[in-house]
């Protein structure tokens, strides 16, 4: 959109009236947070109605991502930077005295996500309104986000995250646009004279699902697609009164029963929790969205059997499962159509995406749960299950004991992924390797059933938000050595490429980390009272603290670098600063123990000094979207170490990337693509193969405590865990110490330390080489393009879904 300062001066007063009845100069921060909100939304609203008459009169096929979780991140910069108008509106507001950052400042970050999975869809959101991609979001607009982390004396405490505390500028509630879900009651299929049979579900609780849309901005394309979230809420007081009747006490319970389902996301994202109220809120989101999309369909005038060919439905993991049945449902009982022509359109319109091999964090509900709180799904459930088994009745090529493991219903249990592999026709991993291993591990024998279903889509971020809003001055840099041209087409980064041995791009590029870095050190001082030096190199870990992701690795070798300053004279290093950021799960106690490990030995070196200021290690709380924007441009090395075959792709790594940071990284999930695309001389590889790691698994792991007593680094290093050299961890210290040697560290810490201090000390000496430094840190941001979310969401539309991209 194109709009003069002027203009948008005289909007913001009006709007600033309009909303508090007053002139800019005397409003606060947060008036003018909103105000600039509010008007920002008018502006796009306009073209947020026109992108849906437009997908209606071209008749464009839609894609509904269906997720649990969107990480947005905050919107009102990226909001104004797709609708072309940031430079002009912080041009106008610094005439007006008015700083454009400090502004943006005030908006909270809307934590609906725990990390990977929901940032994606996030990023998958902004990518396919840049590309004109008719996609929308579908998922549920928790009351509380994620927890706010707070670091008490070295550990995690968790604070609700109460997000909508004040207003929330982008989202507009549609109460007209309610549907109802529902739940419990029985469910049974009555016989008809005529031999049919007829489902019937009787003496259920009905819950008003109402929707808030929110509008996805395009780059500089005038779409704006929907992100749609819903509340859950009471509908009427007569409605699904429990026994005891309506008397005030209990329409409050009943009240609070029915919001408790959008009340709070779930603050795990690596392990199933088999809990009534999460199956509710699957169920929820997902009844209500498909409800809609239905009546949408059918006000086209097409007839049901070209369903598939106008939607699209993504399962973004499990999670949202329950859709297969759900829309059987919809087309049987409420349709009308026969299980053939609905089980036909609901394969053809749902795709399914697995991020994990992790066997914990698969979701299989117990058939018990199930009936009680969705019989009629169950019945739908029950009949897919049988129907995928007789379908192998007749032939002999299919062993048995293949079809009991791969159905739907067994041990007691409803499997999701089954469920959603027999029920729909796509089936993707995130990254090469992670698909790779689902097709001849994890998934070996639903591969070899359906091989055309399976295919890989290597996970993307938005290069606008993590380059163009993160790092406005590389950004700046970019457009003025290769003109803006990646902007649209990320690939284009890849003409920096002729610019790596510039002396002037190199100093440019040296010049930007620094004032990151040091924009970094000046929020670490504030918030953790620590002085690093921007010169020191800036090594970051940030993301959700996990076993597998081995945080340990990273502090072990700190703790062996510290002992080394202490006891070793002879021993130096070019002065370091780890920086750590990472929530653990509420209930993941290890992963707890971990957090107050890492702030008791910051605590230690950071004041001993012995040390000398060489190294300093920083755990910044409470990391989210917002903190990874300012951590990860200032970023020299990025730590992607988690164990060979289990991070299913990550995008952290991609973004670290693109912002010009080293990887140190294990070839495991989309590090292995990266390492392809830089080139082996641009990225510094260490640890066991996904071959080896296989084996030992195999093998039941391998001796820890051999290691441990032929090693005298591990043996000096672990000692020092449990000997009081580390003040304040005695608990934590002796349970790390069993984990890697009593329970045979089961993410091979030790087994790949040696391999790890090796690496960390190349990555030392190519730092010492400015100019092959910067060099490397060229050749990073230029072969990252590929890695932009706007790559995969075509890869998606055209391989998955089927869909057309609108012109502009
Ligand atoms: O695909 C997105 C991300 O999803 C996870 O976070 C997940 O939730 N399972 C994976 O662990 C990541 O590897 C992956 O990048």
């Amino acid at each position: 959109m194109i709009i003069s300062k002027a203009q948008f001066k005289k909007d913001f007063q009006k709007k600033m009236l309009s909303l508090y009845s007053q002139e800019i100069e005397d409003s606060s921060s947060s008036e003018k947070y909103f105000a600039l909100g509010y008007l920002v939304k008018d502006y796009i609203s306009e073209n947020w109605a026109k992108t849906a008459r437009k997908y209606e009169k071209y008749g464009e096929k839609q894609v509904y991502y269906f997720s649990i979780e969107f990480l947005l991140g905050r919107l009102l910069g990226s909001n104004l930077l797709n609708l072309g108008i940031r430079d002009t509106v912080k041009e106008a507001l610094t005439e007006m005295g008015i700083d454009l950052t400090d502004i943006e400042r005030i908006e909270v970050d809307p934590g609906l996500g725990n990390g990977g999975l929901g940032r994606l869809a996030a990023c998958f959101m902004d990518s396919m309104a840049s590309s004109g991609i008719p996609g929308h979001g579908n998922g549920i607009r928790y009351k509380y986000g994620l927890f706010q982390q707070k670091i008490v004396g070295g550990y995690q405490i968790e604070l609700p995250e109460n997000w909508l505390r004040d207003a929330n500028v982008w989202e507009v509630r549609k109460p007209d646009h309610a549907v109802k879900v529902r739940f419990y009651g029985d469910a049974w299929m009555r016989p008809e004279e005529d031999g049919e049979l007829t489902p019937v579900h009787t003496g259920y609780q009905e819950v008003l699902a109402v929707p808030y849309d929110t509008p996805l901005v395009g780059y500089e394309n005038k779409t704006i697609n929907t992100l749609r979230l819903w509340s859950a809420e009471i509908d009427s007081v007569d409605a699904g009164i429990p026994a005891g009747g309506s008397s005030f006490r209990n329409v409050l319970s009943y009240k609070r029963e029915i919001e408790s389902i959008s009340e709070v996301l779930y603050p795990d994202d690596s392990n199933y929790e088999g809990r009534l109220l999460r199956l509710k809120q699957e169920y929820f989101f997902v009844s209500a969205g498909l409800q809609t999309i239905l009546k949408q369909f059918k006000e086209l005038g097409k007839p049901l059997s070209e369903f598939s060919e106008k939607v699209a439905i993504h399962i973004n993991d499990t999670h949202p499962a329950v859709a297969i049945p759900e829309l059987m449902r919809l087309l049987m009982d409420v349709e009308g159509l026969q299980w053939e022509e609905a089980w036909r359109i609901t394969q053809a319109t749902m795709s399914y995406t697995n991020h994990t091999i992790m066997s914990e964090a698969l979701e299989k509900w117990p058939i018990d749960m199930m009936k009680q709180l969705l019989p009629r799904i169950l019945l739908i459930i029950q009949e897919i299950d049988r129907r995928y088994r007789d379908s192998f009745a007749l032939s002999a090529e299919i062993n048995p004991a293949v079809i009991e493991r791969t159905a739907i219903i067994s041990d007691g249990y409803v499997k999701m992924a089954h469920l959603c592999i027999i029920g729909s026709h796509s089936i993707n991993g995130v990254a090469k390797l992670h698909t790779e291993l689902l097709k001849k591990q994890e998934l070996k024998e639903f591969y070899q059933l359906y091989p055309y279903k399976f295919n890989n889509k290597t996970n993307g971020i938005t290069h606008r938000r993590w380059l163009m809003l993160a790092n406005p001055e590389l950004a700046a840099l970019l457009d003025k050595t290769i003109g803006d041209s990646w902007r649209r087409n990320p690939q284009d980064l890849k003409l920096l490429k002729r610019y790596k041995r510039d002396d002037q791009v190199q100093a440019e590029i040296q010049r930007i980390k620094l004032a990151n870095k040091t924009r970094l050190a000046e929020y670490i001082k504030t918030k953790n009272g620590i002085t690093v030096d921007p010169n020191s190199i800036f090594d970051i870990q940030v993301k959700r603290l996990h076993a597998y992701k081995r945080q340990l690795l990273n502090a072990l070798h700190i703790l062996y670098q510290y002992i080394e300053l202490v006891t070793n004279p002879e021993f130096d290093m070019l002065p370091r600063t780890y920086i750590f950021g990472a929530k653990a799960a509420p209930g993941y106690y290890y992963a707890k123990e971990i957090i107050k490990f890492i702030n008791a030995l910051g605590e230690q070196v950071n004041n001993d000094p012995r040390v000398k200021d060489k190294i300093k290690v920083v755990f910044l709380e409470n990391y989210g979207v917002t903190l990874a924007e300012m951590i990860i441009p200032a970023a020299e090395v990025s730590e992607q170490i988690s164990t060979t075959t289990k991070e299913a792709s990550g995008t952290s790594n991609m973004k670290f990337m693109m912002n010009g940071a080293i990887t140190l990284a294990t070839l495991d999930g989309a590090n292995v693509e990266m390492l392809e695309e830089v080139g082996a001389p641009n990225i510094v590889i260490f640890g066991m193969s996904e071959q080896e790691v296989l084996n030992y698994y195999r093998n039941g792991g391998y001796n820890s405590r051999e290691l441990y007593n032929s090693d005298p680094r591990i043996k000096a290093v672990l000692d020092s865990l449990i000997n009081g050299f580390i003040k304040d961890i005695a608990i934590e210290g002796n349970d790390i110490f069993r984990s890697l040697i009593d329970y045979n560290d089961e993410f091979f810490v030790l087994k790949d330390f040696d391999s790890y201090l090796a690496a960390q000390k190349r990555l030392e000496d190519l730092y010492k080489d400015r100019f092959t430094w910067n060099k490397m840190a060229i050749e990073n941001i230029s072969s990252s393009g590929v890695f932009s979310a706007d790559v995969t969401v075509k890869q998606y539309a055209s391989g998955i879904w089927d869909t057309r991209m609108i012109e502009r």
